[in-house]
């Protein structure tokens, strides 16, 4: 009952903010604009967490988010790879306007620093912003020396702080970057980084298979760091790189620190958490080796809900539990050899990472882009569950209406009703991407236009979508899209075809 009560008063009490203050109708706790924290994850599929269905794999800390906010089943990325999904999220812009696409560890920075972002917006909101783990974004220019201060980046993009990885584990360079600034380095070893050829003398997996730990199987032949051969060239730079197998714990202490710096103080924060996990190399730290029997995917998943697990207790420790939003997602479906020997494939066993939907990670089919997607907000989101559409780029508006902001962006639909209550209806339609193309959802139903290439990436075994056919599937009946309804309904085919066309701008 609390909870509903809340719900209904809260926006409206959070809209007044910025012009009554302290207003006498409301208490001083509702008014308060809550913490927000964005737990993104990487690769995790819609299956992988026992709240979506997963029996193998046991996940009880993402399971509390699930069980104690909103589930929503038709949660998702806007793409069904990382650069172009976060780009969305941050930017609430859709990807395929930018033609963001995958980026290598040297790319310049990617969204604009006159453009508006989800953390700008709420910093003209009032809240301190951070971005804890991975970025993929981009970062300085494209002749930007890894030695000097590097920028733009995310701290000119919105975010007050932050401690980041520049794009992935597997590509160099392998280190952590604080504000700007490579963590740790000797300005005597200076670092190199190349995408294109490598340092004279400086061992690549090719050369030296004898050094590599964990064996490369397409791909990730270049510079080797840890015994773990990457995805890009790199030299020097040896006091600052990470330890691949610490980088979960070094992440969380840094989350940690910042939640304990920031409880106290009198502005809301913003805190991106941008877990690593479960992509590739999977580098669980020690203590989780072995703990799921599916090797390491399985074991950095039950790492990253440990971690999650930590991150709640910092809250209730801080005191703050009931005073922050958190949403749970991924920026795209599954994969399991996505270019390593490790086991992923071998020890599956029973457990389906896409929980029964059809493609992963690359692919236009449905387990592309429709992940894990979670509010939790203890004391005022009722627990429930939501068969909403809603996606990680309407974060922007709706948040802008949950702290009062008029800021919007075009792509991004205020779903803030949908966020935190179960029965309310989020978007109607939503453009996906996977690798430059893009489908058309449309309530139930899904339009996948003919596209030419092949039809399966052999290398990570999963179907891509393209077919010389047009595809239309309805999800709800058909989640794992088996049947293709579009020869059945010719005139919904065409219709739902010419508004893709008209919303792409084809
Ligand atoms: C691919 C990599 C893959 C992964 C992906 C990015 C190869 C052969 N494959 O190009 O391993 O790094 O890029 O993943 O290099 S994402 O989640 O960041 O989009
Ligand atoms: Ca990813």
């Amino acid at each position: 009952m609390r909870s509903i009560y809340n719900l209904m008063i809260i926006p409206m009490a959070l809209l007044s903010w910025g012009c009554q203050k302290n207003t006498s109708t409301v208490s001083e706790s509702l008014n308060k604009k809550p913490n927000i924290i964005f737990v993104y994850m990487d690769d995790l599929g819609y299956g992988d967490i026992s709240a979506n269905g997963a029996t193998e794999i046991k996940t009880p800390n993402m399971d509390a988010l699930a069980n104690g906010g909103i589930n929503f089943s038709n949660g998702y990325a806007s793409s069904a790879t990382c650069t172009p999904s976060r780009y969305a999220a941050f930017t609430g812009e859709y990807p395929w306007r930018k033609n963001a696409q995958i980026l290598p560890g040297s790319a310049p920075m990617l969204i604009s620093t006159k453009q508006m972002t989800l953390p700008k917006m709420l910093k003209s909101s009032g809240y301190s912003t951070a971005i804890i783990g991975k970025w993929h974004l981009g970062l300085g220019t494209h002749d930007k020396d890894w030695n000097e201060h590097i920028s733009p980046g995310p701290n000119e993009v919105g975010f007050d702080y932050s401690y980041i990885m520049a794009a992935t584990q597997d590509r160099v360079p392998t280190v952590y970057i604080e504000d700007g600034d490579v963590v740790g380095l000797d300005k005597n070893d200076p670092i190199q980084i190349d995408y294109h050829k490598n340092f004279e003398g400086e061992p690549t997996a090719i050369d030296h298979p004898e050094m590599v730990k964990m064996k490369w199987h397409h791909g990730h032949n270049n510079s080797i760091v840890n015994g773990i051969p990457r995805i890009g060239y790199m030299k020097g730079g040896k006091s600052a790189l990470w330890s691949d197998v610490d980088m979960a714990d070094h992440f969380l202490l840094k989350v940690k620190s910042y939640i304990k710096d920031q409880s106290n103080k009198e502005a809301p924060f913003f805190l991106t958490y941008t877990m690593q996990q479960p992509h590739v190399p999977r580098t669980p730290h020690p203590r989780f080796v072995g703990k799921s029997g599916m090797g390491p995917r399985g074991d950095v998943i039950l790492e990253a809900d440990w971690c999650i697990g930590e991150l709640l207790k910092t809250l209730k420790e801080e005191g703050i539990e009931e005073n922050t939003l958190i949403v749970f997602s991924s920026d795209n479906g599954p994969v399991l050899n996505d270019g390593y020997y490790d086991q992923a494939v071998e020890l599956i066993g029973n457990h389906d990472p896409k929980g029964g939907l059809r493609g992963g990670k690359y692919s236009l089919y449905d387990a592309g882009a429709h992940v894990p997607f979670i509010t939790y907000w203890k004391g005022t989101i009722a627990p429930g569950k939501s068969d909403a559409l809603v996606c990680q780029m309407d974060l922007l508006n709706s948040l802008a209406a949950l702290t009062g902001s008029e800021i919007s962006t075009p792509d991004s639909e205020n779903v803030l009703g949908a966020l935190l209550s179960a029965d309310q209806k989020g978007r109607t339609s939503l453009i996906l991407e996977a690798t430059t193309r893009t489908s058309y959802r449309k309530g139930d139903l899904v339009l996948i236009p003919p596209y030419k290439g092949k039809k399966k990436n052999k290398q990570v075994n999963i179907e891509l979508g393209n077919d010389t056919e047009i595809q239309l599937y309805n999800l709800k009946e058909d989640p794992s899209q088996m049947k293709n309804i579009a020869k059945d309904n010719p005139q919904l085919t065409k219709q739902l075809l010419a508004e893709f066309q008209k919303l792409r701008g084809l």
